[in-house]
């Protein structure tokens, strides 16, 4: 009995499978999953700390030629404990770091992530950001989109 009831319920979830395996060998008009459509990522690095475990930065240059109004408001860092964008401004009469308010893009965007601006601040780097590896750096979107991206890793020393 329950052997006859089984079978219908593998074929099914076989059939599923196919339908899912078949859906992915389609040629693919939509961007892949991790990227946004028009977003272009160059120059990426994570600069470490020069105190180990310390926070490291992440600093690269963004261009944005998509047709959708879209907005960053978060990042991710695979390898460190978290990542928050942050950008530098000034408060109270000092040049003051914080929490970026969320970074509009519109075709035609360009945005430089860079020593004394924006950029992503990453708490708790891991033994992996090891310089001269590279860190999977995920940018996320308003509406829970996400661009991932490589970033080369640096030491404290090296060219910001
Ligand atoms: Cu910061």
């Amino acid at each position: 009995m329950t052997t006859a009831l089984a079978a219908p319920a593998l074929l099914a979830a076989t059939l599923g499978l196919s339908a899912c395996a078949d859906e992915a060998e389609a040629p693919a008009a939509a961007p892949a999953e991790g990227t946004i459509a028009g977003m272009e990522i160059t120059d990426a690095r994570l600069v470490l700390a020069p105190v180990e475990g310390n926070p490291a930065a992440v600093y690269f240059n963004l261009s944005y030629d998509g047709e959708k109004g879209l907005a960053i408001r978060d990042a991710e860092v695979e390898g460190a404990g978290s990542a928050d964008i942050h950008d530098v401004m000034e408060y109270d009469f000092k040049m003051q770091m914080n929490t970026s308010a969320p970074i509009p893009l519109t075709k035609g965007t360009e945005v430089a992530f860079e020593p004394g601006g924006k950029h992503i601040m990453v708490f708790e780097p891991s033994d992996a950001l090891a310089p001269g590896s590279t860190a999977k750096v995920t940018l996320i979107l308003a509406g829970g989109a996400t661009h991932e991206f490589e970033a080369e890793v640096r030491e404290a020393g090296e060219e910001r």
